[in-house]
């Protein structure tokens, strides 16, 4: 099953928003195959945002993202990166459309409240980032007949 990783951000961990995001994803019929809090470090932290290490803003950045403890997140499902990537919505938060969850939760571009991986190559590395392989669980679903299609089943 595809598998997409989330990081529900100090910003929405101070604002009390973990239970809410969480509830989105499940409601939505992703499946949570990994979850635990955990405190970033600069180091994981130069891997993770490598790709804007040349930007103005890296430095706020990462320390934005030490402030507290994060949720890390892996949720499952058909096309799961890219429905995830939907239902976060556009970096800058006010930006992003209502009924996504930076378009309901925040007003910024930086403090925009959760991080989900942009691609299925992007999503592996930094499910193995975040989790070991022992914290990845493979199990049984007793409603996916009730989730998806007999067509979309035989995809996954
Ligand atoms: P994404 O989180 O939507 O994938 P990226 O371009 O990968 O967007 O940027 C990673 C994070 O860097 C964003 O979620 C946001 O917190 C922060 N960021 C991106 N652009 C800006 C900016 O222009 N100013 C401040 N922070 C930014
Ligand atoms: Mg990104």
């Amino acid at each position: 099953m595809e598998k997409s990783l989330v990081l529900i951000k100090p910003n929405a961990v101070q604002r009390g928003f973990i239970g809410e995001i969480i509830a989105r994803f499940e409601r939505k019929g992703l499946h949570v195959a990994g979850i635990k809090m955990m405190q970033l470090d600069d180091d994981v932290l130069d891997e993770h945002y490598a790709h804007l290490s040349h930007k103005p803003f890296f430095r706020v950045l990462k320390d934005s993202m030490m402030v507290t403890p994060v949720v890390a997140l892996c949720v499952g499902g058909l096309d799961a990166v890219e429905t995830v990537r939907l239902m976060v919505g556009a970096t800058n938060a006010r930006k992003a459309a209502p009924g996504t969850i930076r378009g309901d939760f925040s007003m910024s571009g930086e403090q925009n409240v959760i991080h989900a991986s942009d691609s299925i190559e992007s999503a592996q590395a930094e499910i193995e980032r975040f989790f070991g392989a022992n914290e990845i669980f493979e199990y049984e679903s007793a409603v996916t007949a009730f989730e998806y299609g007999c067509d979309e089943k035989a995809k996954m």
